[in-house]
């Protein structure tokens, strides 16, 4: 636990991270949208209903027209209140035998030793109840389980959108783009217009960019699901790093005081810049502290909760203190290639992972003129806690 001082450098710190980071007035919100026309998002207009779409041209060819994005103007949420997240995985039959049916009809095959597991022959869209908590349990224990030919996406936004909800609430993402009505439905699209990288490659040596889903929330999401709709067949890939590894790789010294470290998560950064590229705001950015190593309740194992997208600061250490433990995390983490796994995407392959206990970044690494888009459910979770030591 952290001590009576370090409690109090923690409040400050968060205080003063509130103080940097005024938000753009509410009369300016979206004073860009009607200009924005020579950006990255060039291919999309607002109509008069407030909705930013696709523009026709853009919106012609694509393969999955019902999860083609839009961002409503209109949609402001209210905060996300603070809930009680049951996790389904504490429900599930430790055997897996709903999961995994006894006649063969599937194939498993581990991605690496300890990380990453593929599935064949099984359909997420007809799981029971008792198979959905059995994959709780199983994407824990595994990281990221790769399924491929799902009938998912087939299905459409209303039963994905069922689906995910069985997991717990699903996260609102507070700036992606949307199927219309679905705002629980996260959407990676990348047009066809524009070449994926140019822009991150114009200042950067790499398109690498791991994170952990919206680790700013108060509550970040445990299982999330992405499916894939449409994408380069060579490039784009995604890659996971096995965050539980990484933390039981550490000497026991190390653990032990990075143990007792809080990091604040950012998400006032993201709001800015969707505010700043004429998109939306669908609920005030937040910011909040959590614990640089977190426990996952399904296997009692100890992750490292940190990533350079959205972690800013340890509250408990000096600034140089800080950067030298972040960065040498981040090193460890995110360049250490025998703790990734890496998806080649296909025709309905659905990604699942425990965002707990892993980070993930795609790759950028096409630049020929076709679209990429995926969606993600995400459930809100618990609260990352680190369960003191017995
Ligand atoms: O596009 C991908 O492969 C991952 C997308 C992603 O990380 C995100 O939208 O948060
Ligand atoms: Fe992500």
């Amino acid at each position: 636990m952290p001590s009576a001082t370090s409690t109090e450098t923690l409040a400050e710190k968060t205080s003063k991270l509130s103080l940097n980071k005024t938000i753009v007035k509410d009369e300016n919100k979206y004073s860009t949208v009607g200009t924005y026309k020579a950006n990255k998002f060039a291919t999309r207009v607002l109509g008069d209903d407030g909705i930013l779409r696709l523009t026709d041209e853009e919106a012609a060819d694509i393969k999955y027209p019902d999860y083609a994005p839009t961002w409503d103007t209109n949609e402001h949420g209210e905060p996300y209140q603070e809930f009680e997240f049951h996790d389904r995985g504490l429900d599930a039959d430790p055997s897996l035998k709903n999961l995994f049916p006894t006649d063969g009809s599937f194939s498993k095959e581990e991605l690496t030793p300890k990380f990453g597991t593929e599935v064949k022959g099984i359909q997420l869209s007809q799981l029971s109840n008792s198979a959905k908590d059995e994959l709780a349990l199983f994407v824990a224990q595994r990281g990221v389980v790769v399924f491929r030919d799902q009938d998912l996406a087939a299905k459409g936004p209303k039963f994905n959108h069922e689906f995910g909800e069985y997991f717990g609430p699903l996260h609102i993402h507070p700036a992606s783009g949307a199927p219309e009505g679905y705002s629980t439905l996260h959407l990676v699209y990348r047009s066809t217009e524009v070449k994926p990288n140019e822009a991150i490659l114009k200042n950067h040596g790499s398109t690498v960019a791991f994170h952990s889903d919206v680790s700013y929330e108060k509550q970040p999401p445990s299982i999330t699901f992405l499916a894939h709709l449409e994408g380069p067949t060579s490039g784009g890939d995604t890659v996971f790093v096995d965050s539980v590894t990484a933390y039981e790789r550490l000497s026991p010294q190390f653990q032990q005081i990075i143990e007792r470290l809080h990091a604040v998560h950012s998400g006032f950064e993201q709001a800015e810049n969707s505010r700043k590229n004429g998109g939306i705001t669908r609920r005030e950015p937040v910011a909040n502290v959590h614990p640089v190593v977190r426990t996952n309740q399904l296997t009692g194992k100890k992750a490292i909760y940190v990533n350079r997208q959205f972690t800013r600061d340890i509250v408990d250490l000096k600034k140089e203190e800080s950067d030298a433990i972040l960065n040498f995390l981040y090193d460890h983490l995110f360049s250490s290639i025998d703790l990734h796994v890496r998806v080649k995407w296909e025709e309905n392959t659905v990604v699942v992972w425990d965002n707990r206990i892993t980070s993930h970044t795609a790759l950028l690494d096409w630049d020929t003129p076709l679209r990429r888009h995926l969606y993600r459910l995400a459930s809100r979770a618990e609260v990352p806690y680190l369960e003191k030591q017995k």
